[in-house]
C-alpha cells in the first residue's frame, strides 16, 4: 500500500465508503449515476490513457481527498486497474489543482475569474511537459465538482484526449429540503423512511451519508434542510443539534452546508419564554443565544428553514406581527454568524376568501423591500402547491428589492406518488424558462439566479427531498432523474431538461444509443402524461383529501372552501374552470401587464392553462373543432394512451435493461396504466354526473359508476396525510 493509499483509508470518509461500493454487483439502483461499471475493452484502453494516476496538492483538504477517492475508485472499476497517486504530474494523469497549489497553471491562461469560489476547468493540456488533463479551480470544492464533471464526461462517452469545460454554479444555494420527521416518518415521502437514523446519532453514522453527500456533490447541491418544515420544537434543543452536527461533519468534506426547519414557538415549546412574540426582547434574546448555541457545534452551519402562519403553524401573526417582523428577529440572531433565514411563502388563510392563488402575492408583495438581506422568501414555483401543472408564481419578478427563492418539489406528492414515471426535468424548465415580462428577458431563471438584478445578492433554488431509506434511494428508479435533474438545474437554471435525461440515462442504466434512445422519448413525454390523465386543460387540485392518491373531483364537504377540489375546478351543469380573469378573480392582475392580457382572456390563453384562468361553458369551442367538453375527454384519453405506450417502448427494453431494475419499472408501469384509466374514468364519471352531456362518440364509457369511485378509500397511504 502506497503512503498515500494508506493515508486515504485512514480517513473515515474513504473507509466509509469503501465497503459500501463493494457490494454492488446488482443492479439494484443503490449506485444511482454513479455506477462506474467496468468499460467495454475499446472504451476502456481510451480511457487508460488519461487515467494513469490522480495527481493533487500536497496539503490535501478533506474535500480534495474526497475527489481524490471517488476518482482513484471510480477509475479502478472501470478500467480494472488501481490508477497511480501522486503529487507530481506524468502523462496521462488527471492533476487535480488551484492557483495556490500548482502555481505554473497560471500559464495556461484559464479563465480562474469566471469561476468563483465553486466553479472548475476540465482541460487536455500540457503541464511541465505531460500531457494530462487538469482539473483547476479556486478553492478545494471547485476541484470536487471538476472531478465529478469528469466521471460524468467519461460516462457519457465524451472524447477525454480533447476537453475544454468551463463551469461555474449560477445559483448560490443549490438545497434540498427534507420534509423528515425527528420519528423517521417522511411527509409527502415515498421510499421507505427518513434516511436520517435520528436514534442512532450521533454515535452512528450509518455509511449511507455518505453516499448520500457524494451523490449531491455529485450534482453540485451544496446545502441540505435535514427537517421537516412542519418542524418539531425538539429540533433545537442541545441533544438534537448533536445530532445534526454530526451530520453536518459528514457533509463538509462534500461542500454541503447543512440547515434546520425550525418552528416559530420554539422558545415558549420548550419553555425559555412565556411567548414566541418576534419583538419581545427574550424571545429575541433566547434565538440570539439559540444561535450562538448551534454554531459552536455546527461553524458552518447553513441557516433556519421556517414554514410560519401557514397551515397551522405558528408564526408571527399570532402575535400581531408580520412575515417581516419574524423573518427580520431571526435573521437578526443568525448574522454575526453570517447565517440565513429561509422564509417561506407558502400561505394562505382559513378566513380569507379570496382566491387561494391570490393570497401569498397580496401577503409578501407589499413587503418588498423591507426583509433583512440574510432573510431569502422562499416561492414554490406556482401559486397552489406542486401541482401536475401550474403558471409560474406571480411572485417572481415582483418582489425586485427582496431576494427570492424557488422551491420545486421533487417528492411527487401529486404527480402519482413513486409508482408513476414522470421525469419532472420538463416541469422544472417549463417554470425556469418561463418570461415573467416584467422587464426584457426577466425569465423565472433570471429572476432566481440573480442575473436580473445583478447586485451579487443571494440566491437559492431548493427542492423537496424524494431521498428515503429505500435501497434505491428515491423509491422507484426513474424517480433518481428527478433528484438529478432537479441538482443539474440548480446548478445551471439553463441547462436543457433533455440533454439531461440523456445524460442521467447514460450513466444510470447504459450509454449504449439503443437504450438511451428508447428510454428518452418516455421520460420527456411522461409530464404531459400525467397531466392529461390526471388534470388536463389547467385543472389543478383534484386530488383525494389527505394523502392525495388517486382522484377527488366529488370532495366538497372538507371545513376550508379552499381544501376542496370542487372549489378548484368548479364544474356544474353550464361549465367548468376558476375564473381568474377580470371578470372573476381577477388574479391574473397579480402578473406583469403582458400576462394579465394574454391570461385574461381565454382566446389568448393556451389550452395547456385555460381552465386555471377561466370559466368556460362545456361547449366552448377549442378552435381545433373539438368542444370543451370533447378536448377534455380527448385528453384523458392521450394520458392513458401515453402509458400504454411507455409500457410498450419498456418492455422492448427486456434483456437490454439489466432484470432487477426492468422488472421493478414494469410493475410499476402497470399499476400506472391501471391508475391512469382510474383517474380518466372517475373524472369523466364525475364531470358527466354535473354536465350530463353524452359522451363523444367512440369514446369508452368509465369502468364503474361515480359511486363506485367515490366510495373508494384507503387507509395508511404513504406520505402521512391520512
Ligand atoms: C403541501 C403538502 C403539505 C406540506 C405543504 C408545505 O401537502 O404536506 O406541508 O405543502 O409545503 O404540498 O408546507
Amino acid at each position: 500500500m502506497t503512503k498515500i493509499l494508506k493515508m486515504l483509508a485512514s480517513l473515515t470518509l474513504a473507509l466509509l465508503w469503501l465497503p459500501v461500493l463493494g457490494q454492488t454487483g446488482v443492479e439494484d439502483g443503490y449506485d444511482l449515476w454513479l455506477r462506474y461499471r467496468p468499460l467495454p475493452a475499446e472504451a476502456r484502453t481510451r480511457m487508460e490513457h488519461h487515467s494513469t494516476a490522480v495527481v493533487f496538492p500536497r496539503q490535501a483538504s478533506p474535500t480534495v481527498l474526497a475527489a481524490v477517492d471517488e476518482l482513484h475508485q471510480a477509475v479502478a472499476r472501470m478500467t480494472g486497474r488501481e490508477p497511480a497517486l501522486g503529487h507530481d504530474p506524468v502523462d496521462g494523469a488527471l492533476v487535480l489543482a488551484t492557483p495556490q497549489s500548482l502555481p505554473g497553471i497560471a500559464s495556461l491562461s484559464l479563465p480562474l475569474d469566471k469561476l468563483g469560489q465553486e466553479g472548475y476547468v476540465l482541460r487536455s493540456v500540457t503541464l511541465e511537459g505531460h500531457q494530462v488533463t487538469l482539473i483547476a479551480a479556486n478553492t478545494d470544492r471547485g476541484l470536487l465538482y471538476g472531478s465529478f464533471a469528469w466521471l460524468r464526461d467519461v460516462q457519457t462517452g465524451l472524447d477525454l484526449a480533447r476537453l475544454d469545460e468551463t463551469s461555474a454554479p449560477k445559483v448560490r444555494w443549490r438545497m434540498l429540503d427534507h420534509w423528515d420527521n425527528l420519528d423517521r416518518t417522511v411527509e409527502r415521502g415515498y421510499a421507505g423512511s427518513s434516511i436520517w437514523d435520528w436514534w442512532a446519532l450521533p454515535d452512528i453514522k450509518s455509511a449511507r451519508y455518505v453516499d448520500y453527500a457524494r451523490a449531491n456533490a455529485s450534482l453540485g447541491i451544496n446545502a441540505t434542510v435535514l427537517n421537516n418544515v412542519g418542524a418539531s420544537p425538539q429540533i433545537l434543543t442541545t441533544p438534537w443539534l448533536k445530532k445534526a452536527a454530526a451530520l453536518a461533519d459528514v457533509m463538509r468534506p462534500y461542500g454541503i452546508r447543512v440547515f434546520l426547519s425550525v418552528n416559530f414557538s420554539t422558545p415558549q415549546a420548550l419553555g425559555g419564554t412565556s411567548t414566541a412574540d418576534p419583538l419581545d426582547p427574550a424571545v429575541r434574546a433566547w434565538w440570539k443565544a439559540k444561535a450562538d448555541e448551534i454554531y459552536r457545534l455546527i461553524p458552518d452551519f447553513g441557516g433556519f428553514l421556517v414554514k410560519a402562519s401557514s397551515e397551522g403553524q405558528p408564526g408571527p401573526q399570532d402575535y400581531g406581527r408580520s412575515h417581516v417582523d419574524g423573518a427580520n428577529m431571526m435573521a437578526a440572531a443568525l448574522a454575526p454568524h453570517q447565517g440565513l433565514v429561509i422564509w417561506r411563502a407558502f400561505v394562505y388563510s382559513a378566513t380569507d376568501r379570496t382566491d387561494r392563488a391570490k393570497q401569498a402575492y397580496a401577503e409578501f408583495e407589499p413587503s418588498d423591500g423591507k426583509f433583512a438581506p440574510n432573510v431569502i422568501v422562499q416561492v414554490k414555483n406556482g401559486a397552489i402547491d406542486f401541482q401536475p401543472r401550474e403558471p409560474f408564481h406571480p411572485l417572481f419578478g415582483a418582489m425586485p428589492r427582496t431576494n427570492v427563492g424557488l422551491e420545486f418539489q421533487i417528492t411527487k406528492e401529486y404527480l402519482g406518488f413513486s409508482t408513476h414515471l414522470v421525469y419532472l426535468g420538463t416541469l422544472y424548465q417549463e417554470t425556469l424558462h418561463a418570461d415573467t415580462h416584467v422587464a426584457p428577458d426577466a425569465t423565472v431563471a433570471r429572476v432566481i439566479d440573480g442575473s436580473l438584478y445583478a447586485d451579487g445578492r443571494p440566491t437559492l433554488m431548493a427542492g423537496v427531498s424524494n431521498v428515503g431509506s429505500d435501497r434505491n434511494w428515491t423509491g422507484s428508479h426513474f424517480d433518481q432523474a428527478n433528484w438529478y435533474a432537479f441538482g443539474r438545474l440548480a446548478w445551471d437554471p439553463e441547462l436543457p431538461a433533455q440533454s439531461i435525461a440523456r445524460e442521467w440515462i447514460a450513466q444510470t442504466f447504459s450509454n449504449d444509443r439503443q437504450v438511451v434512445e428508447a428510454i428518452l422519448p418516455m421520460m420527456m413525454g411522461s409530464r404531459e402524461a400525467v397531466v392529461d390523465y390526471m388534470t388536463p386543460l389547467g385543472l389543478h387540485h383534484l386530488m383525494a383529501t389527505g394523502h392525495h392518491y388517486g382522484p377527488g373531483l366529488w370532495v366538497s364537504d372538507l371545513a376550508r372552501p379552499e381544501w376542496n377540489p370542487t372549489y378548484y375546478h368548479k364544474a356544474d351543469a353550464r361549465g367548468v374552470g376558476f375564473e381568474r380573469g377580470p371578470g372573476g378573480s381577477n388574479a391574473v392582475a397579480q402578473y406583469a401587464p403582458y400576462w394579465a392580457r394574454t391570461w385574461g382572456d381565454p382566446a389568448t390563453t393556451p389550452p395547456e392553462l385555460l381552465l386555471w384562468f377561466h370559466h368556460l361553458p362545456w361547449d366552448y369551442p377549442m378552435g381545433n373543432g373539438r368542444t370543451l367538453w370533447a378536448e377534455l375527454i380527448h385528453r384523458y384519453d392521450s394520458g392513458v394512451q401515453a402509458v400504454v405506450d411507455m409500457r410498450r417502448q419498456w418492455d422492448a427494453l427486456a434483456g437490454v435493461v439489466d432484470p432487477l431494475r426492468h422488472a421493478d419499472v414494469a410493475a410499476r408501469l402497470a399499476i400506472q396504466e391501471r391508475e391512469a384509466r382510474w383517474w380518466r374514468d372517475a373524472s369523466i364519471a364525475y364531470f358527466q354526473s354535473v354536465n350530463h352531456l353524452p359522451l363523444p362518440p367512440g369514446t369508452a364509457a368509465p369502468a364503474l359508476s361515480l359511486e363506485q369511485y367515490e366510495a373508494i378509500k384507503f387507509s395508511f397511504v404513504p406520505g402521512g396525510g391520512n
